[in-house]
């Protein structure tokens, strides 16, 4: 769908409870799915304003009500231990008629949050200890959601980490060859044909329960936390659209992939891309010191794993993008998707000259 003009995004801003007139506003963001707005009103209070994607979320007012409860219920155990409630979560705004989000007369469905203020999000890190600390606060996010009644949550994705699948619709995007691109990507289709089996590793261990179900984020790559502009602590975890029952692999997962790499996921230069053993090592303390030992000894045993098995999942999801025509993710060139998808492939290699040691490292955390 195009892009709504200035003034329709400003007819949009009119439907939502913001305090105030509209003095500014702003594309922003480096997301690939939905696109942002910075709201500014009179009193110079910020809100965020988003298009969510209705072709990959089909149920959008479902996904809002996952966030507004999930928020609410993260809120909660912040007030009850005189936290801070303004900025540890997100603030769903209403539109004037008390909906989570609007509609607008094309389709396109909006919603609002409050704008964290003081804050960064970051691409890449360089310090250990601001990234154990993002490990803690992930670590923290399940904590508070390991009381949290999963029912009252749709899936908003369904199949988002069965990397089982995401392999067997990689396989079928190589089929189709839709968009002619194939030949060109011989080798990348061949590692990742060479690490079928490791597909199945998480996906079957949750079956069989060898791994437990949490609520998890599923989405925690780096740039969806917030840090403060000074100090760098950990404030708030974003883009919740993602918050289902899943396994913990997968979020510890993410972060590594995109926290314990040398470079920004996209990064087209190889010879800048590489997997770093120290910052996985920072993260995985700070990340089970945040879900207060709730983490299974498998679960532990496996952290690895985890981050091994979600760049790998990711590399096939910006592949298979790429083969089909570029039509999920956002891109801002003709070749990004498989830029992308060589780095994730780069640290997927590079990450296993390190599984021993990792897997020595994790033995002592247990
Ligand atoms: C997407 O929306 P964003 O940019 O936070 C994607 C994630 C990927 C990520 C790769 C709903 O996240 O799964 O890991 O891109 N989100 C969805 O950067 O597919
Ligand atoms: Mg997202």
């Amino acid at each position: 769908m195009t892009q709504p003009a200035h003034a329709q995004v400003l007819a949009v801003c009119d439907r939502f409870a913001f305090e105030g007139a509209v003095t500014d506003l702003k594309v922003c963001g480096n997301g690939h799915i939905n696109s942002t707005y910075i709201v500014t009103v009179e009193s110079g209070k910020r809100y965020i304003l988003q298009i969510l994607n209705t072709a990959i979320f089909k149920d959008p007012t479902g996904v809002m009500n996952n966030i507004v409860e999930v928020t609410d219920h993260i809120r909660k155990g912040l007030a009850a231990h005189g936290e801070d409630t303004e900025r540890g979560t997100m603030r769903v705004i209403f539109t004037k008629d008390g909906q989570n989000g609007y509609t607008d007369e094309d389709g396109r469905f909006w919603r609002a949050y409050d704008f964290v203020e003081n804050t960064v999000c970051r691409l890449t890190v360089d310090s250990p200890e601001t990234f154990a600390r993002v490990g803690e606060a992930f670590g923290d996010f399940q904590r508070r959601l390991s009381d949290f009644d999963a029912s009252k949550l749709i899936e908003s994705i369904p199949n988002f980490h069965n990397t089982k699948k995401r392999y067997a619709d990689f396989l079928a995007a190589v089929a189709r060859d839709a968009a002619g691109r194939v030949d060109s990507v011989k080798d990348e289709i061949k590692f990742i044909n060479d690490r079928a089996d490791k597909c199945s590793l998480i996906v079957d261990a949750l079956e069989s329960g060898d791994l437990p179900l949490r609520v998890t984020h599923n989405d925690t790559k780096l740039s969806n936390i917030l840090l403060d502009e000074v100090t760098e602590e950990a404030v708030c975890i974003i883009d919740l659209d993602t918050v289902m029952p899943g396994s913990s692999l997968y979020d510890f997962g993410d972060s590594i992939r995109t926290g314990a790499a040398s470079a920004a996921e996209d990064e087209p230069d190889l010879d800048k891309v590489h997997f770093l053993p120290e910052m996985f090592k920072a993260y995985a303390r700070g990340f089970i010191k945040g879900t207060g030992g709730a983490l299974t000894e498998r679960e532990v045993q496996m952290l690895p794993d985890g981050g091994y098995i979600i760049t790998l999942e990711q590399a096939i999801r910006f592949l298979g993008d790429y083969l089909d025509g570029d039509t999920y993710y956002h891109t801002d060139y003709a070749e990004h998707n498989l830029v992308r998808a060589r780095t994730q492939l780069r640290l997927v290699a590079e990450t296993e000259t390190y599984m021993d040691e990792l897997r020595e490292f994790v033995k002592g955390l247990c």
